[in-house]
């Protein structure tokens, strides 16, 4: 049983599907929301994060690089940069009191963290006033001593202070109970390397050169001819406008408004313009890669991609210790909106050429691998574009929301 989920308002595992769409538990006014923060063990005391204060932005990463997710067999695990940390806990009206660290009373190390960031979430036709749950850590020497549902019910009381009664949240732990599951998928670009620290083997069919060749991939971008360029401030209203009208294809994503999109397009893609083949150099701290189409006639942006930046540390190798992962992010295409663009396979067409060009350019930012997973429209392009599937899993979770099983793929707003 679940000790802890048994008692929250979630769906429990086993119950029957809901078949309406609604809140689990009703909201309550402010002055019916616990005052007084939960009670930890009496050697360690709450601490609200301020993520603009470079020292503690730093303890985080460094709590999380070495106590965050790691696969299966503990060979990989996340390393979150503090550029990215920063980028991720920081969206338009984020709160700093949703930034909740744990530290030790005596020598107040910081031990354990969680976040929420405000998110608008719509799943099917309800638009719901949520928050994005995310960086739920515990020190590895903390760990089974019930310190988590400590956080979580802390995070949610905070929640709930602002008047937000409704979560999103993934993980790969199953737990009650999620609203959609994705596999990873892998499309290996740096082969000697992957090879080397295991993250993919040479098939016994093959030799390592003739695995290289399969996975190489053309130097420049196949779309520059069409109008293919790094996103840019001018491009935020229609990249708003089209990023909402592809999202409606999925039973749940996120709502962006142009601020919304200038943060997750724009912000994270450092400071400075390079000259030439801006392709080719990345920046110094960069965490996100928008590219738009830009059709030179009318001016018109129809077709954006994105991914991010999220090494793992390499955890016991020789030579290596850094996997420089790139993640297939948001990417939308009017492509989508033309007749029979589907069944006349004109969309999958337009996404493979779209996510070739994604995998160019990770390529030539000297990414290892980009990763993608089962949600959007992915399925239609990753055997094609030569993805792998991964072992992992991620489940995608609703708090206090109840919701008819999703169909197929699904999407949202969630990092891993
Ligand atoms: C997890 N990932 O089932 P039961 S993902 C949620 N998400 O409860 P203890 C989790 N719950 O089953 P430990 C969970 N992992 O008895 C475990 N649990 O009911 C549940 N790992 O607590 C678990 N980060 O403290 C059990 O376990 C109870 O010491 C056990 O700590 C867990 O960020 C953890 O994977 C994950 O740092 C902190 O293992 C620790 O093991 C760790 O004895 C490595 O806890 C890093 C890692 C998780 C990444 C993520 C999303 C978190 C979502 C949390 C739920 C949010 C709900 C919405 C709240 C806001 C609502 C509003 C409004
Ligand atoms: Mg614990």
């Amino acid at each position: 049983g679940h000790k802890f989920w048994g008692t929250q308002p979630v769906p429990q595992l086993g119950d029957a599907p809901p078949e309406e769409d609604g809140p689990i538990e009703p909201s309550k006014p402010r002055e019916e929301v616990r005052q007084e923060p939960y009670p930890l063990p009496k050697e360690f005391t709450w601490s609200m994060l301020d993520i603009n204060d470079p020292a503690q932005l730093r303890e985080l990463y460094e709590l999380l690089s070495g106590h965050y997710v790691e696969d299966d067999d503990a060979s990989f695990r996340f390393q979150y940069s503090a550029e990215f940390l920063s980028w991720a806990l920081k969206p338009p009206g984020y709160h700093q009191d949703w930034h909740i660290g744990v530290r030790v009373a005596s020598s107040k190390k910081l031990v354990a963290f969680i976040s929420a960031v405000p998110v608008t979430v719509r799943v099917r036709s309800n638009i719901i006033n949520a928050s994005e749950v995310n960086f739920l850590c515990v020190h590895k020497k903390l760990r089974s001593k019930r310190l988590a549902p400590v956080l979580i019910k802390e995070v949610t009381r905070q929640c709930n202070l602002r008047g937000v009664f409704q979560a999103l949240y993934t993980a790969g732990v199953l737990i009650p109970t999620p609203v959609s599951s994705c596999r990873y998928f892998h499309r290996c670009l740096n082969i000697p390397k992957l090879v080397d620290v295991g993250f993919t083997g040479v098939p016994s069919t093959m030799t390592l050169a003739r695995m290289i060749r399969m996975h190489k991939v053309p130097e420049r971008p196949r779309l520059l001819d069409q109008g293919l360029r790094e996103i840019e401030e001018r491009d935020v209203p229609q990249v708003c406008d089209l990023f909402a009208r592809y999202m409606r294809r999925f039973d749940m994503s996120p709502v962006f408004n142009e601020d919304e999109i200038r943060h997750q397009f724009l912000s994270g893609m450092g400071e400075g313009r390079r000259g030439g083949e801006t392709w080719k150099h990345p920046r110094e701290g960069q965490v996100v890669w928008t590219y738009v189409v830009e059709n030179p006639k009318t001016h018109k942006i129809t077709d954006y991609f994105s991914f991010y930046s999220l090494p793992s540390t390499i955890i016991k190798h020789p030579k290596h210790n850094l996997l420089n992962a790139a993640y297939l992010f948001y990417y939308g295409t009017e492509t989508a909106f033309e007749e029979r663009a589907e069944e006349s396979g004109r969309l999958k067409k337009r996404l493979d050429e779209l996510v070739g060009d994604a995998l160019i350019v990770a390529d030539n930012a000297k990414f290892d691998v980009l990763n993608a997973m089962t949600l959007m429209d992915n399925v239609c392009f990753l055997s094609d574009l030569k993805f792998g599937q991964g072992d992992g899993i991620l489940n995608f979770y609703l708090y206090n929301w109840r919701t008819p099983p999703l169909a197929g793929a699904t999407a949202t707003g969630g990092v891993p």
